[in-house]
């Protein structure tokens, strides 16, 4: 198995790779060597807490040598370099150490979020060839162990599942750290570390390959726009396999500058405040919903919220009424951040005028970070009107992973990515995202592809036809709406009907539709006016 990027997805052409390297971004490092310095440097210091149930600490040298320990029982295991992981854990310390593990013996960690059920971890497992699964016992009251069973009926090359807590019939996690042998031979820093997931506009999430190098530039930008040094105390709100808490800064910016990370089980302030007051957070990242939630919230919190200094928003737009709101409330700075796991990531700064932070999106971290703004012919426009947002980068993706016909789609033939997004760029260099020329619902920052959930919908034998689009909502920004017509002749259906369909299909539940409507043929407005299925079928994908 060979893991230069270039052979399973497209690369940074050499002269761009030598501009990067040249210019100090891509320093040649890898993510296991990186923990073994901040070790070497800090053992005592601690990386990481997990407060809940029982509050457990690792400190740099304790992390370092666990995941010394488990990359030699992967290795025992016969998981190999270049082999694909997927990792599906919570806010909890083992995904800290599981991944760590990986990256040291090169192995590749595939992020599904805790959410993810059958048909993503299914394509995941499948697509990817992963020979390992991981997984917690029980989660949010659902058996992730039931879940992992069937994924080994259904995927033959899946040989392993790690199982955090009691493992049932599979493998306990802890049952797989052992004394290394030999020193690993890990991954070089041009190769993969890992596979992160986009949102999606197609019918299945695509896999985004990321190496070492340019995740390490992203998260060194980020931690000096962010101010990240050893004293950050970041808490990790969102899902941590999440592109945003992972990166922007996240929970990896902060152990890279050797600081320490708390894991938040659950996102509401009754569970964060405390543990904001008790672990004296500096830091953290909100998706725009929550960020209304803690703005709310701190108003009439008992808790001591005054060790907070910087909160992130980013994910989804975030109105400007919202953001005014945000710094009286939480007695701390915002900063917006609008990024994506293809790469791109801009941050307001600092130093911004309140104006600038709560009325735009940010700029870009790097200098090197190439921006287009376009019309629908592909020709740039001035600054300040709308286009089609184009990027090209030290640390944005040159190609999806094993998808060439996407690729010829998403990218232009000089190696942009195709955001997809709508924005603006003001005479400072930042962006306002104004909309979405993509087919994609960002229901608060949750990213949907509709022709998956179509999919689905169109398996019920009473449906003809579907299309799923989103709706303003003044909580979540959008939520999803799927247009139903039902077959001649068919039994009608209740709304509630056509979401228990799509749930006990086995997916995440945040794509279950919100809204059903049956029609007779879909409404001119925010629909198009030929049939979904239709248009599929004629490109030959039906
Ligand atoms: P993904 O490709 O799943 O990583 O999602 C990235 C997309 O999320 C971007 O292309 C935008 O459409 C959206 N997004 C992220 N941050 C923001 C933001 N601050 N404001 C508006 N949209 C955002
Ligand atoms: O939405 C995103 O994917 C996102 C938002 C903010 C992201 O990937 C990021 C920052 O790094």
């Amino acid at each position: 198995m060979t893991l230069t990027p270039g052979v399973d997805a497209p690369t940074w052409p050499v002269e761009f790779a030598e501009r990067y390297r040249a210019a100090g971004h891509w320093r040649g490092e890898t993510f296991g060597g990186m923990l073994r310095e901040r070790a070497e440097a800090h053992p005592h210091h601690i990386a990481l807490v997990d407060p809940a149930p029982e509050r457990r600490t690792w400190t740099y040298r304790e992390l370092d040598e666990r995941a010394d320990r488990l990359a030699a029982g992967f290795l025992a295991r016969g998981i190999a370099k270049g082999d694909r992981v997927v990792v599906q854990l919570p806010n909890v310390g083992e995904f800290v150490e599981v991944v760590f593990a990986l990256f040291r013996i090169g192995a590749l960690p595939v992020y599904a979020l805790p959410a993810h059920r059958d048909t993503e971890i299914a394509h995941f497992c499948s697509f990817t060839e992963a020979v390992a699964y991981v997984v917690p016992d029980l989660h949010a009251g659902y058996d992730h162990r039931e879940l992992a069973s069937r994924m080994r009926h259904r995927v033959p090359g899946l040989r392993h599942v790690f199982v955090t807590g009691d493992p049932g019939e599979h493998t306990a996690l802890s049952d797989v750290p052992c004394e290394p042998s030999a020193p690993f031979d890990g991954p070089r820093p041009h190769e993969l570390a890992f596979l992160q997931l986009s949102g999606g506009t197609t019918g299945v999430s695509k896999l985004i390959p990321r190496t070492h190098d340019d995740y390490l530039y992203s998260l060194r930008g980020s931690n000096e726009i962010c101010g990240v040094n050893a004293g950050t105390r970041f808490l990790v709100v969102l899902p941590a396999a999440h592109n945003f808490p992972m990166s922007s800064p996240g929970w990896l910016g902060a152990l890279y500058a050797g600081g320490t990370v708390v894991l938040c089980p659950k996102p509401d302030p009754d569970t964060a405040f405390p543990l904001i007051a008790r672990e004296r957070i500096s830091m953290t990242g909100l998706v725009p919903p929550l960020a209304l939630v803690w703005t709310q919230a701190a108003t009439e919190t008992a808790h001591d919220l005054s060790s907070l200094e910087l909160a992130l928003v980013g994910g989804a737009k975030y109105s400007e009424q919202a953001a005014r709101r945000l710094e009286p409330a939480l007695g701390c700075k915002l900063m917006q951040v609008f990024g994506m796991a293809e790469g791109l990531v801009n941050y307001t700064r600092l130093d911004d005028d309140t104006e600038t932070v709560v009325t735009t999106q940010g700029r870009p971290i790097s200098p090197d970070d190439e921006i287009r703004v376009v019309d629908d012919a592909g020709r740039d426009v001035p600054d300040g009107e709308f286009g089609h947002l184009l990027t090209r980068g030290p640390y944005t993706i040159r190609g999806y992973w094993r998808a060439p016909e996407h690729n010829r789609r998403a990218f232009t033939e000089d190696g942009f990515y195709r955001t997809g997004d709508i924005v603006r760029r003001t005479p400072t260099g930042h962006l306002v995202v104004e909309g979405r020329a993509k087919d994609q619902i960002n229901r608060g920052g949750e990213k949907i592809a509709p022709e998956e959930v179509e999919n689905v919908i169109l398996a019920h034998p009473s449906v003809h036809d579907v299309s799923v689009v989103a709706v303003p909502d003044a909580y979540l920004g959008e939520r999803s709406l799927a247009y139903v017509i039902l077959r001649e002749g068919a039994e009608p259906l209740k709304p509630v009907a056509v979401k228990r369909f799509v749930r006990e299909r086995g997916i995440a539940a945040y794509k279950v539709p919100d809204l059903v409507e049956f029609v007779d043929e879909f409404p001119r407005t925010g629909v198009g006016k030929v049939s979904k299925k239709h248009l599929r079928f004629a490109a030959g994908q039906s």
